[in-house]
């Protein structure tokens, strides 16, 4: 009988390995242990991604098992994502997160959504291949904070044609800009004027909740 932190371990092992079923099972097994879903995501889940991105880098992994293991992921956030939403009691602030028009990358944006949510957020997921429109659309909506994401080089200009939309509509003063992704860069979000650039998920957290109190 394996304890919590096994559990955690098969799971990040699972993950990398890009074990699906496994994955699933795992996790359910962690759950009717007693285990809570935002332990699992962030021991588990997030940690295991964050070895799928050294591989990645160190040419261990290419592309293919990059999305093996983001499948493996998927898997597991299926049975979790209904009990972090229901955890929430009062939301702290509402984030509207997406990929920026012309970029399909979503791994990285989604599990910045899924421990925003863990963290006590109120989180719409836009998607990829957001419009400008669709995002100055979701501050109109109420998002407090929008989290943008761009991993290439061609689309990151959209976030600064994002902030000039908002600025034009007279909405930019109520509500954060956060960016982040491999294309951009603290520098970056301060040359388009955005609030600030998050290099992974808990950095994303911890800015957010920063501006939210700021
Ligand atoms: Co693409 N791709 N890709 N790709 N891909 C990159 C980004 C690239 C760097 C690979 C390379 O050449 N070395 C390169 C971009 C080069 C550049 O622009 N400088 C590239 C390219 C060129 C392309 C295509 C053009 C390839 C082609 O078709 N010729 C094409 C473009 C399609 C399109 O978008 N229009 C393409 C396609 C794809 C796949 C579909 C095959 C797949 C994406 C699948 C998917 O997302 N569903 C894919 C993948 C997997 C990658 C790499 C290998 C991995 C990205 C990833 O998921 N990383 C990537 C290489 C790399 O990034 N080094 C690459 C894991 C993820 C956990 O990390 O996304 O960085 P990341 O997210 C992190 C942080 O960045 C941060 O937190 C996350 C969690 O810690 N973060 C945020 C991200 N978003 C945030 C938002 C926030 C805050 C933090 O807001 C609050």
């Amino acid at each position: 009988m394996s304890d919590g932190k096994d559990v955690l371990e098969e799971i990040r092992a699972g993950v990398v390995a890009g074990d699906m079923k496994g994955v699933a099972v795992l996790t359910e097994g962690a759950l009717q242990s007693g285990l809570d879903a935002k332990t699992i995501m962030d021991g588990g889940l997030v940690a295991a991604m964050e070895v799928v991105g050294d591989k990645f880098e160190k040419k261990d992994y290419f592309v293919a098992e990059v999305l093996i293991s983001a499948r493996a992921m998927e898997a597991s956030l299926v049975l979790l994502r209904p009990l972090l939403e229901a955890s929430k009691v009062e939301p702290l602030g509402r984030v509207a997160v997406g990929t920026v028009a012309g970029d399909l990358h979503d791994i990285g944006k989604n599990i910045v959504a899924m421990v925003l949510i863990g963290a006590g957020m109120e989180v719409t997921n836009l998607g990829v291949d957001v419009s400008p429109e669709a995002f100055v659309q979701a501050v109109a909506d109420g998002a407090d904070v929008i989290g943008m994401s761009s991993l290439l080089t061609t689309t990151r200009a959209m976030m600064s044609t994002v902030v000039s939309l908002l600025q034009e509509r007279g909405l930019r003063d109520s509500v954060k800009v956060v960016i982040g992704g491999a294309a951009v860069t603290d520098r970056f979000a301060a040359e388009i004027g955005a609030d600030g650039y998050a290099r992974d998920a808990n950095e994303a957290v911890k800015m957010v909740k920063g501006l939210l109190e700021g």
